[in-house]
């Protein structure tokens, strides 16, 4: 009973010894994609090598085990995805095109840079030195120099073969079934252990993965939350400047700005420079009869300006723009009110003439009382 019982479940041990996966590395163009054709069968074209974009998953028979291969691309895009596959894999191979020595370098970065993983470390793993029919390939010894073999821990064994199988009646380079049968053996003789590392480094890997993401989708949520206050501020600053246009408006009784009144220019305006005259004078200005001399106590008309402004108006410079006022209001400092401001007696000049003048009907405009002597007024005009 004991026996039958011990010899089931040796044999339930040993077919669960079967299935194990082996994840295939190195850089682009080592010849993986070709290793893992020759090994399931296939034949390859050397014509149409393409490279692997992403991660495929290859299912052979070697013997009774079923084995899983994975197959990642080596390109320099592709390499940081080579570690979300340590972890399922009970054993790797490294391919290394030993035609290749420009990249010995960047294979051994590669190469130690993958054995230093937690989630690899330790794994059995078979290097194959590939592309052995090639005349420009690399001696065995030398290789295993460049890429300081010496110092690789653990279970490795250094192979090497010709992956490339180009006919059907081409045999399998002995090189590769001599390898794979180490690296089988190096499995099965550890396959306990190696098997619940397995599991254990996959659910490491789970839990470095949902920490990464936590970290991502924190870093999203917090450069979202930057965006939104920013964008309230900005919201609340546009607002405190419309409130206040608006409190101007909406206060009943105030006096509002109204940019289509006439701007009020105090009685007598400060001398305006005449725009610029061009090298050329404009048609309009030249050659023109000279204006005539101002008779005293007359101000000549000003250039551009009509010849006798309507009472009430000021006249307009050609060229320059009617400066728009606001109004203060009411209650701010400068108000007053027109109920209770006695209104000038002041009147605008015609043709340079004081109108209702307490002085007398010709006086001149620096006469005025209010005028102040040497006024800007007085000398624009004399
Ligand atoms: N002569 C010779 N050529 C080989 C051998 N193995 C692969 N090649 C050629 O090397 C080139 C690259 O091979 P791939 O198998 O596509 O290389 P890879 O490692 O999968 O490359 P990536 O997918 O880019 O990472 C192809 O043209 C292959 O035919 C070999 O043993 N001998
Ligand atoms: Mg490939």
């Amino acid at each position: 009973m004991f026996s039958i019982g011990h010899n089931l479940y040796s044999l339930c041990l040993k077919s669960s010894t079967q299935n194990y996966t082996i994840l295939v590395l190195g850089v682009d163009g080592a010849g993986k994609t070709t290793l893992i054709n020759t090994l399931r069968g296939d034949i390859s074209d050397p014509e149409a090598g393409v490279a692997t974009f992403g991660r495929s998953n290859v299912n052979i028979k070697h013997g009774t085990a079923d084995i899983k291969l994975i197959d990642v691309g080596g390109g320099k895009n592709m390499r940081a995805y080579w570690k979300d596959a340590f972890a399922e894999c009970h054993a790797w191979i490294y391919v290394v095109d030993s035609a290749a020595p420009a990249r010995f370098e960047e294979t051994k970065r590669m190469l130690f840079e993958t054995v230093g993983s937690d989630t690899i470390e330790g794994k059995p793993m078979l290097m194959l030195l590939n592309k052995r029919d090639l005349p420009e390939a690399v001696s065995e010894a030398d290789m295993a120099k460049q890429l300081a073999c010496d110092e690789l821990q653990g279970s490795w064994h250094l192979q090497k073969c010709v992956a490339l199988r180009t006919s059907e009646e081409q045999k399998v380079d002995s090189g590769i079934t001599d390898g794979i049968a180490w690296l089988s053996k190096a499995v099965s003789n550890d396959f306990g252990k190696l098997d619940s590392r397995v599991e254990q480094d996959i659910i490491l890997q789970k839990q470095l993965e949902k920490e990464a993401n936590d970290k991502r989708k924190a870093e999203r949520k917090a450069r979202k939350e930057q965006r939104e206050r920013e964008a309230a501020a900005a919201e609340e600053e546009a607002k405190k400047l419309e409130g206040g246009g608006v409190a101007l408006q909406q206060n009943p009784g105030e006096v509002v700005p109204d940019s289509s009144r006439e701007c009020c220019v105090p009685p007598v305006a400060a001398p305006v420079a005449a725009p610029e005259a061009p090298a050329t004078p404009p048609k309009t200005l030249a050659p023109g009869p000279a204006p005539a001399p101002a008779t005293p106590g007359e101000l000549p008309p000003l250039v551009g300006a009509p010849s006798t402004p309507s009472k009430g108006e000021l006249p307009a410079l050609r060229g320059v723009n009617k400066p728009a006022r606001l109004e203060p209001l009411q209650g701010s400092p400068g108000f007053s009110d027109p109920a209770t401001v006695p209104q000038s007696p002041w009147k605008p000049p015609i043709n340079g003439v004081i109108q209702d003048s307490p002085i007398g009907p010709q006086a001149r405009i620096s006469d005025h009382p209010n005028v102040p002597p040497g006024s800007p007024v007085e000398a624009s005009f004399q």
